[in-house]
């Protein structure tokens, strides 16, 4: 922990759903659904105003379609949320080399090489709102939530406590003040079965986690985790901003011409790319943690899964079966264009096997054949042009017919028209790609 409140946290609010308001005008100021439109979709994001009816992240759309019917249900565009995720990025390493960006829409910034006349809580703070304030120019209108305390920890929870749009600057020498009161849930690592273990213990909050002493909670929790909760309950953090943290995976993804439809041949395709993964973690005495699916539907949105194991594995069978399982959640039902496998939270070791060499039933794998058959498919929310009225995104499609309301992020709400789902005149639309001559 530092003296000074010098780590920053920005997290972009309701990040999808602010970019799709932000590009489709007449959606601006209403219910945004971000996510897997189909049966077995699930909400990615949604805008304050849909929170408002208690949709959420993670809840199915089922769920979420119940309680906000009106609200629009988009698949998402991946591409524009990396867009807009990279001219915030570049800000934040504009005013301090130390940026450490955690996902998409959030990011750690050290303010000690921020170039700033001190680290006072008035200088920090001003310093704050500004950098909101310029967060607003380079997305064109998304607002961001920031917390700046005396350590990672702190910030992160800060950014939190006044969203959307809010600063929350914890002063220092106050940071267990404010933990006190909070859930134990606030201590990243802390998921549902360390909070059930200290539930049974008679432990709900920070301030009856400071009651036990260290040896009492590794005997509870075990050595690692039990010594880092008993520091985060008091505050005690100091983990670096680390730029460019070495993102150690390994990964193999194929990309397909037509859109795969059938589960059975993409579980086939995710097993055989499990094979892969595990072979090179094997050649280089890798193992790790986490394993990632990433899939791209036919509108390019990709959508990524992980899964985290409590220790490293470098087995192709572990591999596969936590792969197909992280399919099996998503909606492909409109098509799959992407499919891939990767471990991340690398271990330069392979955890040893206490029981000896247990060699692994290699699977066997079913010849496995892509099909060359395409099809159009419309989502709603992407992006489409059409040869006499311009640019637009799709509203709707079904039973032939695909409506699309024309407008983008420089035009006012525009109007909507339907065409037959096969009509020439339309199609879907892609940024261009950066001109490589024109650098940054
Ligand atoms: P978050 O920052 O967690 O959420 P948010 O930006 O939508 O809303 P806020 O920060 O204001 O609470 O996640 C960033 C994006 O990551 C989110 O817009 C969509 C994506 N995401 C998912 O796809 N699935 C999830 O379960 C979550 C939590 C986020
Ligand atoms: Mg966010
Ligand atoms: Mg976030």
């Amino acid at each position: 922990m530092r003296t000074e409140a010098s780590v920053l946290h920005l997290d972009l609010d309701a990040f999808f759903a602010a970019v799709e308001q932000r590009d489709k005008p007449s959606l601006r100021g209403k219910p945004v659904v971000v996510g897997g439109v189909g049966g077995r979709g699930v909400v990615s994001t949604a805008s304050y105003e849909a929170r408002r009816y208690g949709v959420r992240s993670a809840m199915s759309t089922r769920e979420a379609r119940s309680r906000c019917p009106h609200a629009a249900f988009l698949s998402g565009r991946f591409h524009a949320y990396r867009e807009t995720s990279e001219r915030v990025m570049g800000l934040l390493r504009s005013v301090s080399p130390l940026v450490e960006p955690l996902s998409l829409d959030e990011a750690f910034v050290d303010l000690r090489q921020a170039d700033l006349p001190d680290l006072a809580v008035p200088t920090v703070t001003a310093f704050a709102q500004d950098l909101r304030r310029r967060v607003v120019e380079v997305t064109d209108g998304l607002t961001a939530s920031v917390g700046v305390g005396s350590s990672k920890f702190i910030a992160k929870i800060a950014s939190d406590l006044d969203k959307p749009d809010g600063l929350v600057v914890v002063a220092p020498g106050t940071e267990r003040d404010l933990l006190r009161p909070m859930n134990v849930t606030v201590i990243p690592g802390v998921g549902p079965a360390t909070t059930e273990r200290l539930r049974r213990v008679g432990i709900h909050t920070v301030e009856e986690l400071e009651t036990v002493t260290e040896d009492e909670m590794v005997r509870l929790l075990g050595n690692a985790h039990g010594t880092w909760l008993f520091h985060l309950a008091r505050a005690q953090d100091d983990r670096a901003v680390e730029p460019e943290r070495e993102t150690k995976s390994v990964s193999v993804e194929g990309t397909y011409d037509t859109d795969l439809t059938d589960r059975t041949l993409m579980e086939g395709l995710l097993t055989r790319q499990a094979g892969e993964v595990a072979t090179r973690l094997g050649k280089n005495g890798l193992s790790g943690r986490t394993v990632t699916i990433k899939v791209r539907l036919h509108d390019f949105t990709t959508l990524s899964r992980s899964s985290t194991l409590p220790s490293p594995t470098d087995s192709r069978t572990t591999i596969a079966r936590m792969a197909r399982t992280l399919l099996a959640d998503l909606d492909t039902s409109g098509g799959v264009r992407l499919l891939g496998v990767g471990v991340s939270g690398l271990a330069d070791w392979v955890q040893e096997d206490l029981f000896g060499e247990t060699a692994e039933a290699e699977e066997e794998l079913p010849e496995i054949v892509v099909p060359h058959h395409s099809r159009r498919t419309w989502a709603p929310g992407m992006d489409v042009e059409h040869e006499e009225m311009g640019r637009g995104w799709v509203w709707g499609s079904g039973r032939g017919v695909v409506t699309v309301r024309f407008e983008t992020a420089q035009t006012p709400a525009g109007p909507v028209r339907s065409y037959a789902e096969d009509d020439p005149a339309l199609s879907a639309w892609r940024p261009p790609e950066p001109d490589p001559a024109a650098g940054g």
